[in-house]
């Protein structure tokens, strides 16, 4: 029997529901599905697209941050941010290896990429006006990211799971950097704090927006999480992670910049004001401040990488000859 529109089921895929059904009953017995494993197309390509989009999530994310990696403040701040950005690009690639494990190669990801088809996380689509962002940015944007992540290292796909394990380590240390550098300036001079306030009202709702849209606009949400990829919603993940913020705010004295946030003492957690759903849209779209510089960015680099991937593949297939070279004369 064949099925459509059963759990798992692809439109261009005809899957029998037992296979369908003996997939779903390995999900809940919490196996780890491996790149070899029998697994619905769906299941591939859902991964595929997240996977990608959080690795080319990884790589635009180093360009608003190196734009002040020659304008840190001091020899300290700058190996830090060097390192961190370092940090990133390791992500994206232990991420676009593990997108490769499902069939699909780092270029075909990098031309969808520059071609605009692929998207990536809407907060790196927002511009670093001043030094205060910069430690923004490792305290609530790597504090977003770390809230979305830590559930992604028990995602039922092997690979994924595993890289999470230690990007998650190192998206720690970003955010402890980063609330160090809003915290000396929250503790600085009065003209310190206001940069500190500031950068703290531009990057607030953009950082609510990185978990997605609510669930009832989430077109994935549903059957990623039954397939245990995502184990918690959008909402959920983005009312953790305002819980975990708002005292952190308190306590470095500076200001949320909703005044609907409240704390209800019965459920125990705040409430916030509107998301700008509108504002998502149109940055996701292509419509915001940095889209067009990030794609041009990438862009450059992947054009300019060119004689050092090519250089690459030249010397690993100098290697392999003489490899063979050197066996054939053994034998
Ligand atoms: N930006 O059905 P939904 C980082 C898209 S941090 C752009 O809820 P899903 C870093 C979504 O792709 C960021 N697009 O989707 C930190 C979908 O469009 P398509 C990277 C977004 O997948 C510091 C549509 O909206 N982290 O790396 O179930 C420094 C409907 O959404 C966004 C990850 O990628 C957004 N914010 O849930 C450097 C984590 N939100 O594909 C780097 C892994 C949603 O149908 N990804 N969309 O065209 C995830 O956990 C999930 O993919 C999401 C979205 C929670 C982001």
């Amino acid at each position: 029997m064949y099925s459509q529109g059963l759990i798992g089921a692809d439109s261009s895929t005809t899957e029998s529901e037992e296979f369908l059904a003996a997939f779903q009953a390995r999900i809940d017995r919490e196996e780890k599905i491996e790149p070899n494993d029998p697994m619905p197309e769906g299941y591939r390509r859902t991964l595929v697209r997240q996977i990608g989009q959080h690795a080319h999530s990884e790589i635009v994310g180093m360009l608003p941050e190196g734009n002040w990696i020659t304008r840190a403040p001091t020899l300290r701040r700058k190996a830090a941010l060097l390192a961190k950005v370092q940090d990133e690009g390791g992500h994206g690639l232990y991420l676009y290896s593990a997108a490769e494990t499902l069939g699909v190669s780092r270029d075909q990801m990098t031309e969808e990429l520059l071609a605009g088809k692929a998207k990536y996380s809407s907060i790196f689509n927002y511009p670093t006006l001043t030094w205060a962002d910069i430690g923004t940015i490792g305290w609530l944007v790597d504090g977003a990211a770390i809230m979305n992540q830590i559930p992604l290292c028990r995602c039922s796909f092997g690979p994924y799971a595993r890289a999470m394990i230690r990007v998650c380590k190192e998206e720690s240390f970003h955010q402890r950097q980063g609330y160090e550098i809003v915290m000396t300036l929250a503790k600085g001079t009065p003209e310190q704090k206001r940069m500190a306030q500031d950068s703290l009202d531009r990057w607030w709702w953009p950082s609510l927006m990185m978990f997605g849209p609510s669930d009832s606009d989430s077109v994935h949400s549903e059957q990623s999480m039954t397939w245990k990829i995502k184990r918690f919603s959008n909402d959920d993940l983005r009312q953790k992670f305002i819980d975990a913020t708002v005292p952190q705010a308190e306590y470095l004295g500076l200001k949320v910049p909703d005044p609907d946030l409240r704390f209800n003492e019965e459920t125990g957690h705040y409430e916030h004001g509107e998301i700008d759903w509108d504002e998502f849209w149109r940055v996701v779209k292509g419509g915001g401040k940095m889209n067009r510089d990030r794609i041009a960015d990438r862009k450059k680099a992947w054009d300019d990488g060119a004689w050092v991937r090519e250089a690459a593949l030249a010397h690993a297939e100098k290697r392999r000859a003489r490899q063979e070279a050197t066996l054939e004369a053994a034998e």
